[in-house]
């Protein structure tokens, strides 16, 4: 776990924390685990959090890019309804503020949850997807599932995906095969991250991680909060 973090990623966690986009307390999640935190992206409605939002996944997609100079560059920055969709557009604008040089002629395209069967049809909104490098950007990954039903539509639509980003990884890993019955077999797994990258070949990068999130609220009076997500972050960490 890392103890340092980068500027961006502190002030990113700042804005998640005092927007209540991250929140403390006793959380459901959907792959049925119970979890003392909460991401919830949905909350970056107003323009200063939509800003902050977009200048990080901006900074982390730039640097994904230059660390990885074998991933073509993006055509489409493809964002999953709903979460997805403001995202995408936001964090386009700002990677052209950022380098318009590079990123004037990228598009941006999302799904329709519901196919339309008249007008101009079909369930892409945006640039199509055939033959082009997609870069899928989304909120979170806790077991994998959003992820892979994403993965699986661009395929669908003949788009190559080139790389993932998402906000925050959870480092999570993999659900065992009872755990919707709320039976944890305890076995080590590798993390949703870790096992898509590897069973899809798709590179994979997020803003933040639980590990960032508690090297921030180490520096806080949050000791609470601090010693359950460690306590969390132990039961289910990824053994990637
Ligand atoms: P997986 O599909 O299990 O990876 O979970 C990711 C999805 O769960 C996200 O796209 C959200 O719909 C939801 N989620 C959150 O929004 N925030 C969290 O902190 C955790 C979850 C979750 O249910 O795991």
């Amino acid at each position: 776990a890392s103890s340092e973090i980068s500027a961006y990623k502190k002030a990113f966690l700042e804005s998640c924390i005092s927007a209540k986009v991250l929140s403390f307390g006793t959380f459901s999640l959907k792959s049925g685990r119970q979890s003392p935190y909460f991401f919830n992206a949905g909350l970056f409605h107003t323009s200063a959090l939509l800003s902050a939002v977009s200048i990080a996944y901006a900074h982390t997609i730039i640097e994904f890019l230059a660390a990885n100079p074998s991933i073509p560059k993006p055509d489409v920055i493809f964002g999953p309804a709903y979460k997805g969709i403001p995202l995408a557009c936001a964090t386009l604008l700002e990677l052209h503020r950022l380098d318009p040089a590079t990123w004037s002629s990228v598009s941006y395209s999302y799904n329709r949850k519901e196919a339309k069967d008249h007008g101009e049809g079909g369930n892409i909104v945006g640039a199509a997807l055939n033959g082009k490098n997609v870069l899928v950007i989304d909120d979170v990954v806790t077991a994998g599932t959003a992820m892979r039903e994403s993965i699986d539509l661009v395929k669908s639509q003949g788009g190559q995906i080139i790389g993932f980003t998402v906000a925050l990884d959870r480092l999570e890993k993999m659900p065992g095969p009872r755990e919707k019955e709320g039976i944890d077999d305890g076995e080590p797994r590798m993390s949703a991250m870790g096992q898509i990258r590897k069973e899809y070949g798709v590179p994979t990068t997020s803003i933040v991680t639980l590990d960032d999130l508690i090297a921030l609220l180490k520096g806080k009076d949050d000791e609470e909060d601090m010693k359950r997500l460690e306590e969390y972050r132990a039961k289910y960490q990824a053994s990637d």
